[in-house]
């Protein structure tokens, strides 16, 4: 009933309007106190870098958003930045997961956007940096590699960082001519798929030189998440037909095993009973993914759970325990993935309830969230408490889907694209 109502005409144009000018007020921010720097701390108006060194994160993450706002003097001097100070001659352990999906995604997408080699030539420098990662006895990768020396750590790692770079390491090969990375990541990918339980379920841990398990926790929420939309991207973008097949066991086994009525819980891999009642807002990534695959009505329902948790406390948390509906992880850090899927599913419905809704969500970012410098993390949703970070995704992610879900498809043709798991969009250009 309640969504029912919500379902009012919506003013697009001038809500997209209005999310680009909060999207100046943020880069603005940045530009005044981290410009040349990973992040923007606004409350503190400090810069942040996560390795010491900057890799511009942001710059790198929010150009393709200003290109699609049509920001094009913001847009050509963060591309002046990049090409001028961006380099990966650095002697810094990165977490391949994070740099695969912000910065060589990032890089990727506005190269084919702007035609513009330099940015091809970065990314290409930086994957030849990060192919170390997959030499592991399986070939699944390591968390971390040295930019410079090669030297990777972390034998420890998860679905999600194994199984998400199948569509940022195959658009280089795809553009470079390079078959080495394709087939270093899907290699993973099979690797980490071969491992699946006897009802076809990943856990949340595994150890990439022994291939065992550490933790056999199954869900769809953070260290597993894009793994599940991997495959299925990985299909859409490449025609890739093994990929293809394993998204289809995939996605059986967890609509089998990992639903729990409306939502999504926690299960063992093995048995497929629910340990944990718990879904959260990375788990607002499904419904996307679900409708992608054309599921429509388990995605309607389950973007309906996600709407409900939002509404909740004001914004979502980060973990909900779906039978009391009690908080269990209060931080909101700014997510983009219900404000994703809501994009997503008014794609596919063209039902306006889908922008009614991101009209809430963009409503109480800027009542919750807003700083007189940008954009800032909320440590406690009840409370209301702020942190003090605008993570590069806010620009890359959660501005850009709001922005697309209020604006018409000529902006950007959605079936022309595939979007990275941190929102950047690829484009088969092969
Ligand atoms: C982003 O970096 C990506 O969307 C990733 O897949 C999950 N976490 C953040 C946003 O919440």
């Amino acid at each position: 009933m309640f969504l029912a109502a919500l379902a009012f005409a919506v003013h697009s144009t001038a809500l997209a309007d209005q999310v680009r000018a909060e999207f100046l007020h943020s880069w603005h921010a940045y530009e005044k106190y981290a410009w040349g720097h990973d992040e923007l701390r606004p409350l503190s108006r400090t810069p942040y870098d996560w390795y010491g060194q900057s890799l511009l994160m942001t710059p790198v993450d929010a150009l393709d958003t200003m290109l699609l706002m049509g920001l094009n003097d913001e847009a050509a001097k963060a591309k002046a930045l990049i090409l001028e100070k961006l380099s990966f001659d650095k002697d810094i352990s990165v977490q391949n997961f994070e740099v695969t999906i912000r910065l060589l995604g990032g890089l990727l997408s506005a190269s084919q956007m702007t035609g513009d080699e330099r940015l091809l030539g970065l990314a290409d420098d930086l994957g030849t940096r990060l192919l170390p990662v997959f030499d592991s006895p399986t070939g699944m990768p390591y968390r971390f590699v040295n930019l410079r020396t090669g030297k990777t750590s972390g034998t420890k790692s998860n679905p999600a960082e194994i199984g998400t770079l199948i569509l940022e390491f195959g658009t280089l090969s795809k553009l470079t001519h390079k078959p080495v990375y394709y087939d270093k990541a899907k290699n993973a990918l099979v690797q980490l798929y071969n491992r699946r339980s006897k009802i076809g379920l990943v856990g949340e841990e595994i150890d990439v030189e022994s291939g065992e398990w550490i933790s056999r926790r199954s869900h769809i929420g953070g260290g597993i998440d894009s793994y599940y939309e991997y495959l299925f991207k990985c299909a859409r973008l490449f025609g890739d037909a093994d990929c293809r097949s394993m998204w289809e066991t995939s996605i059986r086994a967890v609509n089998k095993y990992v639903q729990d009525g409306d939502w999504y819980g926690e299960v063992d891999m093995d048995t497929g009973k629910v340990r944990k009642p718990e879904f959260g807002a990375l788990q607002a990534f499904f419904p996307a993914l679900l409708a992608s695959g054309g599921d429509m009505g388990r995605a309607g329902r389950l973007e309906a759970s996600c709407f409900r948790m939002w509404l909740l406390h004001g914004t979502e948390p980060e973990a909900l325990d779906y039978r009391t509906m009690r908080v269990t992880g209060r931080a909101y850090p700014l997510r983009p993935e219900i404000i994703e899927s809501a994009y997503y599913l008014r794609h596919f419905t063209h039902d306006p309830l889908y922008s009614a809704m991101g009209r809430v969500f963009f409503d109480s970012l800027m009542k919750c969230c807003r700083t007189g410098d940008g954009y800032t993390v909320l440590r406690n949703v009840i409370t209301g408490e702020k942190g003090d970070l605008m993570p590069s995704y806010f620009l890359a992610e959660t501005l850009k889907y709001l922005y697309l879900l209020f604006s018409d498809d000529n902006i950007l043709s959605f079936d022309e694209v595939t979007f990275n798991t941190e929102a950047h969009p690829l484009r088969r250009t092969w």
